[in-house]
């Protein structure tokens, strides 16, 4: 009993004080899902995702030009993605297109048609996709 509760002293304090339990070793995956997931019930729809694409577009718009390029994108759309997600063919991405994507993204993301990504759907390769366009 005595050690039992030595033991258990000693995981207590070697857990970080500052994070709750639930928060430790979780997959990468459902930590998108956190990042996005404003009314915290534990999936994301369209909406959450869109807000969190135009936050992700206005953080790499460096230049302030209007449109993501290839290099402002860093690896996030492959160049065979990008012809598909710039219609007007400039080899850039506007807000407009890059919404597009992600919205495209989010359906492929989302097979059983909820209306949500789940934290199983985002593991997939799909969803994983769509993750690289959140951050
Ligand atoms: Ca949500
Ligand atoms: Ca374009
Ligand atoms: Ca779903």
């Amino acid at each position: 009993m005595t050690l039992n509760r030595t033991l258990l002293l000693a995981a207590l304090l070697a857990a970080p004080l500052a994070l709750p339990v639930s928060a430790e070793a979780k997959p990468k995956a459902d930590r998108t899902i956190a990042a996005v997931d404003t009314d915290a019930d534990g999936t994301i729809d369209l909406a959450e995702v869109k807000a969190a694409a135009g936050a992700v577009f206005d953080k790499l718009e460096k230049d302030a030009d209007g449109t993501l390029d290839t290099k402002e994108l860093q690896g996030r759309v492959s160049r065979k993605d990008m012809k598909a997600a710039d219609p007007d063919n400039d080899g850039t991405l506007d807000k407009a297109e890059y919404l597009a994507l992600v919205e495209a993204r989010f359906k492929a993301a989302n097979p059983d048609n909820d209306g949500t990504v789940d934290a199983k759907e985002i593991r997939t390769p799909a969803g994983k996709a769509l993750a690289r366009l959140l951050k």
